[in-house]
Order: C-alpha cells, then structure tokens, then sequence
C-alpha cells in the first residue's frame, strides 16, 4: 500500500484547516468524514485514513452509529465489463502493521444505510469503530461539503459511481 501514503498526505493538506483525528492504542484515525448527502438522501459513505503504528495487524470488524439504522464496511470496485460496484466486506478491513488504509471514494467505505435524519456540512456525527485488538474506538465524523472536501486534489475520477 505504498501509493497510501501520497494519499494521506494530500488529505493531510487539504484538511488542515480543521483536521481532526482521534487515537487510540497503535491505532489513528485520521479525518474520518462523510461528504454532505443530497437532501432527502437515505444512504450517506463515510471516509477516513486509519493507521496502525503497532507491530500487529488489527482488524476493523464494525462501525456503530445512532446517525443510521445500518453502518457496513464496503468497497467499490470497477468490473472487468467497467461498471462500477459495491460489495459488502463482512470479514471488515485489515489494518496491516505499520501501515495506513485509505477509505476513500471509490474505495473502501463506512457505507451508512437508513440515515436517522439529515447530515448538513459542519455537523459531527458519533460513531464507534469496533477493531480485532484495539476494541472500540470513539470517533466523530465531520459532514464536509457535499461531494468530499477539494476534489482537486485527490483523484476522484469514478466518483459519479461510487454511491
Ligand atoms: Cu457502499
């Protein structure tokens, strides 16, 4: 996961005005953030990058929130026939030692299904991110405007398709 690293990076800048993260133990969690749905929106995807400064590979096995009836971890995948789909990963995500997991449009995802109520940019929504080793880690996503915080810098090239 070499090219993770440039992609931290550009979200590390992009966000520094009010990056916010949280850690606990080996693990960080690093901007998690769900890109303003459209009104009336029944599903939303939520993002962040995950490190693990440990010596072990951790798992993120679940995601708990009062902001959805539902929260699964997902990946988009474009097919060979070049449509693009999502799949749920009921075995969750590794987290491999010394390494950092993008969660990122098009990509890996929190995909939150049965929205409670509307997300609107600049709320924090609470939610628990369950890990193998670290247990359960209390985080806050931040809305960011719709369509994710500065396209310009990430590649965002099938994001018309990812949700
Ligand atoms: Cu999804």
């Amino acid at each position: 996961m070499k090219h993770a690293f440039g992609l931290i990076a550009a979200l590390m800048i992009s966000t520094a005005a009010h990056a916010h993260g949280v850690t606990k133990g080996d693990i960080e969690i690093i901007h998690p953030n769900i890109p303003q749905p459209a009104a009336g929106a029944k599903a939303a995807g939520g993002y962040m990058g995950i490190s693990n400064e440990g010596t072990e590979a951790d798992r993120l096995i679940a995601v708990e929130t009062e902001a959805a009836g539902k929260a699964e971890l997902h990946i988009s995948e474009i097919g060979d026939d070049g449509v693009a789909t999502m799949r749920h990963l009921p075995e969750g995500i590794e987290i491999p030692a010394g390494d950092t997991v993008v969660l990122e449009r098009g990509g890996l995802h929190v995909m939150l299904m049965g929205l409670t109520g509307p997300l609107t940019e600049g709320d924090m929504v609470k939610a628990t991110l369950v890990f193998e080793h670290a247990g359960k880690v209390e985080m806050e996503f931040m809305v960011d405007p719709p369509g994710g915080e500065d396209h310009s810098k990430m590649d965002h090239s099938d994001h018309s398709t990812a949700e």
